[in-house]
């Protein structure tokens, strides 16, 4: 068989050839036309089955929950019988059994952010431009080739379950909110809808002055309350079923309430009663910090304790992961365990702007496992991150999730061909939290590239079922699986954060902290070496973060010997002597884990270039180049470290390692700006 030259735009949607199918429904509609067609064009079953459709209320079911058996598919919505439909044919495509399931998603709402800007640039993006603005004077046409595009989108969404989208960058232009670009909007709401994705806009806090003319954007002004509750209706009649604001405010140099002295709560408020008649949210993001002189780990914190209980119902306040930014390992944000009147969301980001970009294969389910299963200990042992913030454990009018996403116009969509694993891992956990990083990865890779066709009993291939599952999937599975550690060992490994070459966020720069730098956006400022040691003391000793968690975790935290080593760095400043639990000093361990991690990407290129006979060539040679890329890359951010690092410590690199192949004074030069090797 040839293994048809892919250029990865069909994504984890493989066509494969159907067999005959009958499908019967209850209801017609679009959204059901598009379940029913998906079931005809995709059907792997026996041939000449008979699948019904049935919308029928049942309490079992919850918001697009669906009951599923080999030959039916029941729901209360239409959308419920979509999500079934695919995912009946992902059981099949995985071979994996269908019994009969009831099966009710861990969120209500499963949003992308898209960080693009009017300009059609994406803010962290690495895969083009953006899928839904254009640069140019004609940016706010829509033509056929963006109505196909937005098609693909959303069916792609749909497949895993995502039913939202924040169209625009939370850095938001204040022109989101002029009329041509709020068509441009329902435009995309009209192609989006079927396949049940909601629309959603940033919005910028100080619109009413800079585009409605008045003095104040001053939340509770009273023009400035009738200036956002008429832009409010004006956008519900171009779009009914509009989904809310996504909201970056006080943040960053972003205008919000804080400029006219009022709090987050003002803020959101105001927005949420503009919203109250038509069942709109407020998302509004906790990613809050200045340049102060507290630890920017406790600012969110300390900034939202106080409101909890004053916010709306129709606002649910999105919180990152980790309480500084995306790094490749972060602790869970206290918020997670703290809030307890306030509905609360997780944002992930998909898109790799602090793991690699589109060149380093990294598998982020991992990282976002781990993140939802820390207990915070909020309501006792077992709280965890996905409880608090699921509606399991307080009860909430929304609950929510978003991912940023990593899309651009690219022809595969998200730059590398592993990043696609990413969109679909989001959308998979989203729904159902509780799966794990194997079964995604399981489903991803056979989705993705499995070459064989189940409706065919005639195996056309050059090499058989068990061959592709023991040389290519197993092993590549793997490597997803310990792709993130390995990213997490050779840039910033024990908890080490935040000491990238300023702004691209890609390449290394301990050394960066110009004395005029704001301290919070130095490397300096987290890493903390010095001749005693290295770290950043979160105990009671330093900045006293670990107050904002739970007891027992607080006190493990600020224990040296009870802190998991991972996270060692990120709470305790640790001598470079201090025996860690293998024996080893601190700085072998460092040197070690440097070294591990450039070990495993050298293993991941073996393991890819032995998977050459079960890939087509373009994908085949594309992840190639990049994994090639990314071992340059693994050892320059080894070199970049250990050599800094080591003008602290004043120790050898140990001698059963190999040795740095750059200078350092070379490689502060080079990785300053733009990253070594970039493509
Ligand atoms: O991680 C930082 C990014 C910014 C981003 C900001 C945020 C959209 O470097 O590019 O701005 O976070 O999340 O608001």
């Amino acid at each position: 068989m040839t293994l048809h030259s892919q250029n990865g735009h069909d994504i984890w949607l493989q066509n494969k050839k159907a067999k005959p199918v009958n499908v019967t429904t209850s209801k017609q509609s679009s959204t059901i036309d598009i379940a029913k067609n998906e079931l005809i064009n995709g059907w792997q079953g026996p041939e000449g089955a008979t699948i019904a459709l049935t919308i029928k209320k049942d309490k079992s079911l919850h918001k697009d929950g669906f009951k599923i058996t080999s030959t039916s598919i029941q729901a209360n919505t239409d959308l419920g019988i979509l999500y079934g439909v695919y995912d009946l044919l992902r059981r099949q495509q995985t071979e994996t059994s269908i019994k009969d399931e009831t099966i009710n998603p861990s969120y209500d709402r499963r949003i992308l952010n898209h960080w693009d800007n009017p300009n059609g640039s994406i803010e962290r993006g690495y895969a083009g431009k953006s899928l839904f603005w254009h640069y140019g004077k004609d940016s706010l046409a829509v033509t056929e080739s963006d109505i196909k595009l937005w098609k693909e989108y959303a069916r792609i969404n749909a497949s895993v379950g995502i039913n939202g989208a924040v169209l625009n960058n939370v850095n938001a232009s204040p022109m989101m909110l002029t009329q041509g670009y709020l068509e441009k909007v329902k435009a995309i709401a009209d192609v989006l809808r079927p396949y049940g994705v909601k629309t959603y806009i940033s919005i910028k806090f100080s619109s009413p002055s800079l585009i409605g003319g008045l003095k104040t954007s001053d939340p509770l002004d009273a023009d400035v309350i009738k200036w956002w509750n008429n832009k409010v209706k004006d956008i519900y009649k171009l779009i009914p079923d509009f989904g809310g604001f996504l909201v970056k405010a006080s943040s960053e140099g972003q205008p919000g309430p804080q400029d006219y002295g009022r709090t987050h709560a003002d803020g959101a408020n105001m927005l949420a009663d503009a919203f109250k008649p038509f069942n709109g949210i407020v998302m509004w993001r906790a990613f809050v910090y200045s340049a102060n002189d507290e630890d920017r780990a406790k600012q969110a914190y300390n900034e939202f304790i106080n409101l909890d209980g004053k916010f709306r119902d129709n606002v649910i306040i999105q919180v990152k992961n980790g309480p500084i930014d995306f790094q490749p390992r972060e602790p869970f944000s206290p918020l997670f365990g703290a809030l307890k009147k306030t509905a609360i969301m997780p944002e992930l980001q998909i898109t790799q702007e602090y793991l690699g970009h589109s060149i380093h294969l990294a598998y982020l389910a991992p990282m976002w496992k781990e993140f939802l299963d820390s207990d915070t200990y909020q309501e006792g042992k077992g709280s965890t991150v996905a409880k608090t913030t699921d509606g399991s454990l307080f009860d909430q009018k929304i609950s929510a999730i978003a991912g940023v996403a990593n899309t651009g116009l690219d022809n595969n969509w998200t730059g590398h061909t592993f990043a696609q694993s990413n969109w679909y891992a989001f959308g998979r956990l989203a729904w159902n939290h509780e799966l794990s990083s194997e079964q995604i990865a399981d489903e991803w890779v056979k989705l993705t590239f499995s070459p064989f066709d189940l409706s065919n009993s005639e195996n056309k291939a050059d090499f058989s079922k068990s061959d592709w599952s023991n040389n290519f999937l197993k092993p590549v599975k793997q490597m997803m699986l310990d792709s993130r550690e390995a990213i997490v060992d050779y840039m910033m490994p024990l908890g080490l954060h935040h000491i990238f070459s300023a702004n691209e966020h890609y390449g290394p720069g301990p050394w960066y902290g110009p004395a005029r730098a704001r301290k919070d956006w130095t490397s300096l400022y987290y890493h903390k070496a010095d001749s005693l040691g290295i770290g950043f003391d979160r105990t009671p000793t330093g900045s006293n973060a670990t107050i904002q968690y739970e007891e027992p975790l607080r006190s493990q935290l600020n224990n040296i010997e009870t802190c998991p080593e991972n996270v060692l760095l990120w709470f305790h400043h640790v001598p470079w002597d201090y025996k860690m639990k293998n024996g080893k000093t601190l700085w072998d361990n460092l040197a070690y884990r440097y070294d591990a991690g450039v070990k495993k990407v050298r293993e991941f290129q073996k393991i890819w270039d032995m998977s050459k006979p079960y890939v087509d060539s373009k994908r085949f040679d594309e992840v190639q180049s990049k994994l090639r890329n990314q071992s340059r890359n693994a050892q320059v951010w080894k070199d970049a470290c250990l050599l800094y690092f080591q003008e602290f410590s004043n120790i050898p690199i140990p001698y059963d390692i190999e040795r740095p192949m750059h200078d350092l004074e070379d490689l502060k030069i080079s990785t300053m700006k733009r990253p070594l090797d970039y493509k």
